[in-house]
C-alpha cells in the first residue's frame, strides 16, 4: 500500500480535463492505497474569489468527488483549509526554497503575464503545493500532466532539506494518465482545457447538460483534411476530440481511426456527444443526490480529522529537524 495524495481546486467548472487527466486516477487508486484527496481551497485565493461562491465550490467539488466513485470508507476526502498543518509546513518550506526557481515555473509566467502586480500566492502556490503533498509522506501523486513542473519542484525541495537534515521528507513521485494526461481547448487546442477560460464552450463541465456538451463538441475546432485520424503535430483539434472519445468508451485509437474511416467530421463528433453524455450522465445523477445530503459534511469532517490525526506527527518531526519550538 502506497501513500497517495492529490487535490483539486474549487474554482468551479471542473471539466473533463480535470476529470481524465487526474480525477479518473484517484478511483483507481483508492482500492489498493492509502489515499487521502483534497479540495485545495487554500490555492485558490491565489486569485479573488467571492466567499459565499468559494464556500458553495468546496462543497461541490467535494460532492463530485463522491460522485465519480471515491468512497470516504476508503479514502480521505477533506478540506485543505481545515488541516491547519498545511499552511505551516509551507512556510517552514518557503524558507527552503529559491525565488529564482519559483519564478521559472510557466504556470506563474503564464497567469502573471510579468504583471509587477501579480500576486505573491500566485507565485508561492507550488510551494503550498509541495507543503500539501509532503506533509503526508506521500509517496505518489497523481495529477495531469501540467503539474509535472510542480512535483518535481516539490521533490527539489524535498531532497535540498534532507540533504541538510537525513530523512525529513519522504521523496513523492507524480503519476500521470498514459492518455488524456492533458486534454486541450476545444476552441484552442494548443492550449490546455482550463476552468477560467472565458469561452464555455472550450471545456465540457462534469455538470454540463447534454445540450451545452453537444453545442460544445459540434463547435470544436479541428482542420480542413476531413480524415479521423492522430496527427497532434497536423491536426491537435481533431487528435484532442479523439483522445477523450477513447478516454469516454474505453476503445483503443486505432480502432477509432478504424471505425471512422471515410467519415466525416460532422458524424464523428455526433458520436463523441453520445459518449460523452453517456459517460457524464451517472456523475450527474449521484452528484446531485449527494450534494443534498448530510452524508457530504459528515465525510469532510471526518476526513479532515483523519488527515489531521497523519499531518500533526508528521510535522512535529520536520519542525523538530529545524529546531523549531519548544513544546514537545
Ligand atoms: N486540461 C487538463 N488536462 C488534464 N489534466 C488537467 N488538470 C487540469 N487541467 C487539465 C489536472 O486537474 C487537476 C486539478 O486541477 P486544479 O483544479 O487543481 O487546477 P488547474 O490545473 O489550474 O486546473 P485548470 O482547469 O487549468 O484551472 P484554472 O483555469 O483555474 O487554472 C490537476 O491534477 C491538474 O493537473
Amino acid at each position: 500500500m502506497a501513500r497517495v495524495f492529490s487535490g483539486v481546486q474549487p474554482t468551479g467548472n471542473i471539466h473533463i480535463g480535470n476529470y481524465l487527466g487526474a480525477l479518473r486516477q484517484f478511483v483507481e487508486l483508492q482500492n489498493d492505497n492509502d489515499c487521502i484527496y483534497c479540495v485545495v481551497d487554500m490555492h485558490s485565493i491565489t486569485v479573488p474569489q467571492n466567499p459565499k461562491e468559494l464556500r458553495q465550490h468546496i462543497l461541490d467539488v467535494a460532492a463530485l468527488y463522491m460522485a465519480i466513485g471515491l468512497d470516504p470508507e476508503k479514502a480521505i476526502l477533506f478540506v485543505q483549509s481545515d488541516v491547519p498543518g498545511h499552511a505551516e509546513l509551507s512556510w517552514i518550506l518557503t524558507c527552503s526554497s529559491y525565488t529564482g526557481e519559483l519564478s521559472r515555473m510557466t504556470q506563474f509566467k503564464e497567469k502573471s503575464r510579468n504583471n509587477e502586480s501579480a500576486g505573491m500566492g500566485l507565485f508561492s502556490y507550488p510551494i503550498l503545493m509541495a507543503a500539501d503533498i509532503l506533509l503526508y509522506d506521500t509517496e505518489i501523486v497523481p495529477v495531469g500532466n501540467d503539474q509535472k513542473q510542480h512535483i518535481e519542484l516539490c521533490r527539489d525541495i524535498a531532497i535540498r532539506v534532507n540533504n541538510r537534515f537525513e530523512n525529513t521528507f519522504v521523496v513523492p513521485e507524480g503519476k500521470y494518465m498514459k492518455s488524456a494526461a492533458r486534454v486541450m481547448s476545444l476552441d484552442d487546442p494548443t492550449n490546455k482545457m482550463s476552468k477560467s477560460a472565458e469561452n464555455i464552450h472550450s471545456r465540457i463541465s462534469l455538470l454540463d447538460e447534454p445540450s451545452k456538451i453537444k453545442k460544445s463538441i459540434m463547435k470544436a475546432t479541428t482542420d480542413s483534411e476531413g480524415t479521423i485520424r492522430v496527427d497532434w503535430d497536423e491536426k491537435p483539434g481533431i487528435s484532442n476530440l479523439i483522445t477523450i472519445y477513447s478516454a469516454f468508451s474505453g476503445i483503443d485509437i486505432p480502432d477509432i481511426e478504424k471505425k471512422y474511416e471515410g467519415c466525416g467530421y460532422g458524424d464523428f463528433k455526433k458520436d463523441l456527444v453520445d459518449v460523452t453524455v453517456e459517460a457524464l450522465t451517472p456523475i450527474q445523477e449521484r452528484y446531485a443526490e449527494i450534494r443534498k445530503s448530510e452524508e457530504l459534511k459528515t465525510a469532510l469532517k471526518e476526513g479532515a480529522e483523519k488527515a489531521n490525526a497523519i499531518a500533526v506527527p508528521i510535522l512535529r518531526r520536520v519542525k523538530k529537524k529545524f529546531g523549531l519550538g519548544v513544546k514537545k
